[in-house]
């Protein structure tokens, strides 16, 4: 059959199982978008490059398959970065695709010329400048493939206009296989062997979730490791609802806003199974007081993670939900590892800890609108299997500590890269990839500003999106550090002006609701606005110096965490 770069492109896409695709079109990408009109592929409009990266991103974190997005050369591909760095730092699979000038004015400062190349070096897993259209069959499936492959992340295509236009003959059953996930490496008896000497021997045990549980799927597998051995479990943010918050042996998130409870458990802990966790700043605090008594075991798709922060006592180069079964079959379910006096004692301690220290927050009568009480309340009130998206902020911590989440995938939020402006195209491209869910976006009034332009998307899609801002008429979380460590001096933390995102969402088309700072019973007024069965804003006020505590200073051991009373009393 005939194709052009173009077509060929698409039709590749097609293949790989593409059906959403967010971009905005230009110059140098028209001829795709031209044999994109004649595909079933759904184009998704987005109103900023940077909105179609992160809309890419919903679909791929709600799914766990790579989606793809598009934009044109120079401002498109530049608008792109900030979705494909984030989508590095949290190993999200996504493929992006931009235009390129003609290759015969590569170099010349041509019209929109940039080095796509050279600029996404450093933020992709991998990435392509196509320098012939009969290169293409062979590209396009390896993006897929590398970018799910073990440790998935964002992989680029640079195509040049004059591939796009180009032609090939291609036969059809000489098109490629598509791309996708390659079996992981294998790891070797013997290290599951000491892996399990050094379990069973362990009396104070304690899993450390990572992302990658969910990257690998292997949420059911870590709690039922946890379960058999009667280990406590602390997961990183982005590991939240790989173990169901109301799970017996969930202790919290740990790191900069993890509580008390959390960190004694972490520094009681003999041993320390770290699972597709790379030992991130925000997570262990003072790498070197982390975990002091614990020898440490590190299960990780990547081995450059393994020994990059903390040396572990054993390290296992693998796909956790592999290793984690072949450890569940070692531990048999009527095994008596579990229920050693030592093991059952631990796990109680570790749940009296957590009882002895829950967050701080006045009670839901007292103050509905604590952002703790808040998102109990929304949880309670959307329907099970919601899908959240976060902002950067404040809110996001909130969020983090006081959501129950149940199930992996149902939390979505920018670790990594902390990207204001992530919230709201993800939670677009979570509902486009889940329609049958819910999906709400908990922002903030300083972060949903920074992608605002996709609430027109949204409108063009309908999709039932309810996005909730978290209005404190500041950038919360600095406000918060300048509080606590730069002497209340509050430095271009605060707005002028309280905007009033209702009006606002109905400019673009979008239902919106604000709640007044005075109204009599704000949470039934939410909850009617929730009733909305399309997209809505709703704007909620939030006390303006509320923190998110427990924090630990940034750099400090996780044990010298400030919490409540410190400022109470201070
Ligand atoms: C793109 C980007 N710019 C700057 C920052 C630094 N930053 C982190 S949190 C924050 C404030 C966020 O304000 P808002 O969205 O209102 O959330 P709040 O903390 O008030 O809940 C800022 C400026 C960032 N994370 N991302
Ligand atoms: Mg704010």
């Amino acid at each position: 059959m005939n194709y052009t770069g173009a077509s060929l492109l698409v039709k590749l896409l097609e293949r790989q199982g593409i059906t959403h695709l967010p971009g905005i079109p230009g110059g140098a990408i028209l001829p795709f978008y031209d044999a994109l009109h004649d595909s079933h592929i759904t184009h998704i409009l987005a109103r900023h490059e940077q909105g179609a990266g992160f809309i890419a991103q919903g679909i791929a974190r709600a799914t766990g398959h790579a989606a793809a997005c598009v934009a044109t050369s120079g401002p498109g591909a530049t608008n792109l970065l900030t979705a494909i760095a984030d989508a590095r730092l949290d190993s999200i699979p996504i493929v992006a695709i931009t235009g390129q000038v003609p290759q015969s004015l590569i170099g010349t400062d041509a019209f929109q010329e940039v080095d796509t190349y050279g600029l996404t070096v450093p933020i992709t897993k991998h990435n392509f400048l196509v320098r012939d259209v009969a290169e293409l069959p062979e590209i396009v499936p390896l993006a897929f493939t590398l970018a799910e492959s073990n440790r998935p992340g964002p992989v680029l295509i640079d195509v040049p206009k004059d591939v796009q236009t180009a032609s090939i003959v291609i036969a059809e059953d000489a098109l490629p296989v598509p791309g996708g996930r390659t079996a992981s490496p294998t790891c070797p008896n013997s290290l599951i062997d000491e892996l399990v000497t050094l379990l069973a021997f362990s009396c104070r045990p304690v899993l450390y979730l990572g992302g990658g549980v969910i990257a690998s799927n292997a949420s059911s597998q870590a709690r039922e490791l946890a379960r058999r051995l009667a280990a406590p479990v602390v997961c990183t943010l982005n590991a939240l609802g790989s173990i169901p918050a109301d799970d017996p042996h969930f202790m919290g998130m740990l790191g900069m806003h993890g509580t008390r409870a959390t960190h004694t458990i972490l520094d009681e802990a003999d041993v320390l199974l770290a699972i597709g966790a790379r030992f991130d700043d925000r997570a262990t605090g003072k790498a070197a007081e982390f975990c002091p008594r614990a020898a440490i075991a590190h299960i990780d798709i990547d081995r450059a993670e393994i020994g990059k922060i903390k040396t572990p006592f054993l390290g296992l180069e693998g796909d956790a939900a592999y290793i984690l079964s072949r450890l569940l079959a070692r531990f048999p379910e009527n095994g008596n590892c579990a229920f050693t006096p030592a093991r059952s004692a631990w796990l109680a301690r570790a749940s009296a800890l957590c009882t002895a220290h829950p967050l701080h927050h006045p009670t839901r009568a007292a103050e509905p609108l604590h952002p703790v009480n808040l998102c109990r309340f929304l949880a309670e009130t959307l329907p099970a299997g919601t899908i959240v998206t976060a902002d950067v902020g404040q809110h996001q911590m909130w969020v983090a500590q006081a959501w129950p989440f149940r199930e992996p995938r149902t939390f979505l939020t920018s670790g990594g890269l902390g990207t204001m402006g992530f919230g709201l195209p993800a939670a677009i491209g979570a509902s486009l990839a889940a329609p049958d869910r819910r999906v709400a976006c908990v922002s903030g009034d300083g972060s949903l500003l920074m992608n605002i332009q996709e609430l027109a998307t949204l409108a063009d899609l309908g999709l039932p999106v309810a996005v909730l801002v978290f209005n404190n008429a500041q950038l919360g979380l600095v406000r918060q550090q300048q509080e606590l460590f730069f002497n209340r001096r509050y430095a271009a933390s605060h707005f002028d002006t309280r905007l009033d995102f209702s009006a606002l969402a109905q400019a673009f088309g979008v239902r919106g609701q604000r709640i007044a700072v005075n109204s009599r019973d704000p949470l039934a007024e939410i909850a009617d606005a929730l009733t909305c069965p399309g997209p809505c804003i709703i704007d909620i006020p939030i006390h303006e110096a509320a923190n998110v505590l427990p924090m630990v200073p940034p750099g400090a051991a996780n044990h010298q965490t400030i919490e409540h009373h410190h400022l109470a009393t201070a």
